[in-house]
């Protein structure tokens, strides 16, 4: 059951969604040029964990890793930003299957990013040839399909890092599990990187760290929903406060924010009152075994699986 507060979230951003037809509707505004800028120096924070550590399981794990990727496939990455990470798969590929046998398609929204991680890879990873590293400026799924229409008959192993499957819900992973499944067919594999519940103290930190600049993050997103919805108030904009909440019982860190005043959101009939909180973004944390659940209930067969006790990674298959 929901609360009235959480009734009011869940309108706020319905009115956001159907207003500008957005699909993925928080993370929007959430990564914008500033967000995406932020979203950066979290990375770096000593309290964020998450991409420290899948760098070094993926400095660890990659050549086990690449056993379960098939000679020729093409990788493509989700949201492949600068692509900083994907160079250690695609350097131990190289050195398994030679030049030839390395392909790449790197998917992003952002056409900058897209060029960044071009120049990265060729830096990065010598003998990978050019004409063998594509880049599909588009939505996920939309680039998927680009991609399965460019590499027919091919093997696409789809790497999905960064645990960007914690910001979705339960519904929204096991859609867009099927719907990866769905669009690459009988011959994908699906990589995916996800963090693991654990010490509540060290989930808190991680999301609430001391230079505050997940809090600007987050303030960052209210201020651009705010600024969509029509609500001019940035006097206000401070007075929020920033809440994180780990939430045991659903096993998620929660990014909340507390409104300072009475206001209403113009042209409808959603009014929020001071104190009441807004729900800006969820992190989700897994179980391997949670997390293999709903790969499977999305139908995907498990290959294998790596973790250090606090993050998880997953080679799933198309069923044969
Ligand atoms: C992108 N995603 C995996 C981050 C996370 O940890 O959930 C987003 C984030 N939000 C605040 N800090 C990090």
């Amino acid at each position: 059951m929901l609360s009235s507060a959480g009734r009011h979230c869940q309108r706020l951003y319905q009115t956001i969604a159907t207003r500008h037809q957005l699909s993925c509707r928080r993370r929007r505004y959430l990564y914008d040029a500033h967000g995406s800028a932020l979203y950066d120096k979290i990375v770096d924070l000593q309290e964020y964990y998450p991409y420290r550590t899948e760098i070094n399981m993926l400095k660890n794990e990659s050549p086990s890793i690449i056993e379960h990727i098939v000679p020729g496939s093409v990788i493509v990455e989700l949201g492949c930003g600068s692509a900083t990470k994907t160079g250690l798969i695609l350097n131990a590929l190289l050195e398994r299957d030679g030049p030839e046998g390395c392909f790449f398609e790197g998917i992003d929204c952002s056409a900058e990013f897209l060029h960044s991680a071009r120049r990265n890879l060729l830096d990065t990873c010598p003998g990978l040839l050019q004409g063998n590293l594509g880049t599909i400026c588009a939505l996920y799924l939309d680039g998927l399909k680009e991609a399965r229409r460019r590499h027919p008959g091919k093997v696409l192993c789809v790497l999905w890092l960064g645990s960007s499957v914690g910001n979705l819900d339960s519904e929204q992973t096991m859609s867009f599990f099927r719907s990866v499944l769905s669009i690459g067919g009988s011959d994908t594999q699906l990589f995916v990187c996800a963090d693991l519940w654990k010490d509540a103290g060290m989930l808190h930190a991680a999301y609430c760290d001391s230079q505050g600049v997940t809090e600007q993050f987050i303030k960052n997103g209210l201020a651009n929903a705010m600024d969509v919805l029509g609500v001019h108030m940035p006097v206000l904009a401070g007075g929020w406060q920033y809440d994180v909440v780990v939430n045991a019982d659903l096993q998620q860190v929660e990014m909340w924010v507390v409104a300072p005043c009475n206001f209403y959101v113009p042209g409808t009939d959603i009014s929020i009152v001071q104190g009441e909180r807004v729900l800006m973004e969820v992190s989700r944390k897994f179980t391997q075994t949670r997390l293999r659940g709903l790969a499977f209930q999305a139908g995907w067969c498990w290959q294998a699986s790596w973790t250090d006790g606090k993050y998880s990674m997953q080679m799933l298959n198309s069923p044969r």
